[in-house]
């Protein structure tokens, strides 16, 4: 059996953080990715990376720990919020040195950092609108010269626990070859990314599944505050890819049928750089009450120029020009709010570590630590990324030494021919529904009712569709019998993993009777403290969603009025 100290599943930027940080502190890590690592929903990111490296103004984390507690509706965990702002300014110069080839200032040659949503200064590094697929090349380069054994093309389908309940491994399907091994680990780290997937349509990779957080909770781990879905308020009508809010920090403008600049009326100080959640909900009445064009509103980016266009948002012309027709030096651009980052994730600590199950750990979008609470700040992402993932990486390794002093883990033999068996049998069915009917039928229903705005009637009817979805998934069918390259069965165990996460969402959503951040109730339009403040944690038992809550860390700010 193969084994290492560490395995790390995901190899976007949390997972080869948290790999590095564990190579570094002298243990055997290995990656797992279902993907090659360089093409990681991580490149996917656009904008920028936050960090209050006050370059020009008086910005300090300080700062950045409020408009991040803030921005959360004050429902993220603020020691953590220290620990994510406190830490920025580091991981920015690691990355730099790296080779993170960062815009400059005009002038004086520092890091450029433009203003994004929510934020009191301008703190968001970027490297043009391709910030995150600049990092993840940085950090893959990183990861060859460590010579970081990397499982490519593996795809992990179960958690392997020992007798004492402690994380001792995966199983693994080989991809290309088409076996199934398991791989013996004394820490596995889940970065694989968040669950945008269960929407249609979403700036999600088709890859972003939520695997690790389907994998935890199917093995006793409860998943924590799921019915948080951010929806970015700038995304393509005809596919949901992003444009970036690095458009409206640069200046852009969002305009209604009548070319009213209509941020005025929800965010008068803030204007188009409120935070996401009260962006979207602006576009959204907009739309919905018929001052939209074409089920859109714009965004104008014509009087920045064709100069400032071609150097800060190249990407953005392009994929504009590619998918929506239109140029944005010559048009605005139609765009609506789209699916595009879960704030739930794994109930870990601030080092990533699954209080629930000894050995396991998770980083990243995968997981839920909580920094992000009830509403992400654009650009918080990519540093919780770096920062939590060089954390978890180091906790990981610490817990090798810890846990196990030299000694193997316990990893049972039999692990790979149990999943082998089921996958036999799932297999040999050869009548029942196929997955992409299933899986479009949760796309719609989540798209349609546990949107921007919620209803307890709708989220209700939601859950009671997914419930059955997941019944029926029970007998699907995957037509492909073949072992390599074999996508059907991909696909299908990805749904599975969609199905579960989608429950706990709308399972989440129903109970949580007010409104906080993306989670927007027209029916309990308030935000409400005194019930509310707290975290919300799924646990799938006799194959059904059970609720507990969990308290929220408050040390410098107490919950205030909140507008932009
Ligand atoms: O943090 C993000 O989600 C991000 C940087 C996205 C963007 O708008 O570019």
């Amino acid at each position: 059996m193969r084994t290492h100290d560490v395995v790390v599943v995901g190899a976007g930027l949390a997972g080869m953080r948290a790999a590095i940080a564990a190579h570094e502190a002298g243990v055997d890590v290995a990656l797992v990715t279902k993907v090659h690592p360089v093409r990681s929903h991580s490149g996917a990111a656009q904008g920028g990376i936050n960090a209050a490296l006050g370059n020009e103004t008086e910005d300090n984390p300080d700062n950045h720990t409020f408009d991040t507690v803030k921005g959360a509706d004050y429902i993220g965990d603020q020691d953590a919020i220290e620990t994510l702002c406190h830490r920025a300014p580091e991981e920015i110069y690691k990355l730099e040195h790296w080779g993170a080839v960062f815009s400059r200032q005009e002038g004086t040659g520092k890091i450029a950092q433009r203003p994004f949503g929510g934020a009191g200064f301008p703190r968001t590094c970027y490297a043009a609108d391709l910030t995150g697929l600049v990092i993840l090349h940085t950090l893959y380069t990183v990861c060859v010269k460590y010579d970081i054994p990397t499982y490519e093309e593996w795809f992990v389908t179960e958690l392997v626990t020992d007798s004492s309940g402690n994380c001792t491994g995966v199983v693994a399907y080989d991809m290309i070859h088409g076996t199934i091994e398991t791989i013996g680990a004394k820490s596995v780290v889940l970065a694989t990314g968040g669950a945008g997937r269960v929407y249609r349509p979403s700036t999600n990779a088709h890859a972003s599944t939520g695997d690790g957080m389907s994998l935890a909770l199917r093995a006793g781990v409860p998943l924590k505050d799921m019915e948080f879905m951010q929806f970015h308020p700038t995304t393509l009508k005809s596919n949901g890819v992003l444009v970036t809010e690095g458009a409206r920090g640069e200046g852009g403008y969002l305009l209604n049928k009548d070319g009213e600049r209509f941020m005025s009326k929800y965010a008068p100080n803030k204007l188009e750089l409120a935070s996401r959640d009260v962006v979207s909900r602006a576009e959204a009445t907009e739309i919905n009450e018929g001052r939209g064009v074409d089920g859109c509103v714009l965004i104008d980016l014509r009087h920045l120029g064709r100069d400032r266009i071609m150097e800060r948002l190249p990407q953005i012309r392009e994929l504009a020009i590619a998918f929506a027709g239109v140029d944005p030096i010559d048009e605005p651009i139609p765009i609506r709010p789209g699916a595009h980052y879960h704030m739930g994730g794994v109930h870990v600590d601030s080092w990533g570590a699954a209080p629930h199950m000894p050995g396991l750990f998770a980083a990243g979008e995968c997981a839920c630590v909580s920094v992000h609470g009830a509403n992400r700040l654009g650009g918080n992402s990519l540093l919780e990324a770096v920062v939590f993932g060089a954390r978890t990486g180091e906790a990981a390794a610490r817990h090798v030494q810890e846990a196990y002093n030299g000694k193997g883990p316990e990893v049972p033999g039999d692990a790979a021919a149990q999943f082998e068996a089921k996958l036999r049998a799932l297999l040999e069915r050869d009548k029942g529904p196929r997955q992409a009917e299933i899986r479009d039928e949760l796309a719609d229903t989540m798209q349609e009712k546990v949107g921007v705005f919620r209803t307890g009637a709708q989220l209700e009817e939601a859950r009671q569709t997914v419930h059955a979805l997941r019944e029926k998934f029970k007998g699907v069918v995957v037509d492909d019998k073949g072992q390599t390259f074999n996508q059907d069965l991909i696909t299908t165990l990805e749904t599975g993993y969609l199905l579960d996460l989608a429950e706990c969402m709308v399972t989440g959503a129903v109970a949580r009777t007010e409104s906080r951040g993306a989670h927007s109730r027209l029916d309990f339009p308030e935000r409400d403290d005194e019930t509310w403040m707290k975290h919300t944690l799924s646990y799938l038992e006799d194959d059904e969603i059970r609720l507990d809550y969990s308290e929220v860390t408050v040390t410098k700010f107490q919950p205030q009025v909140r507008s932009y």
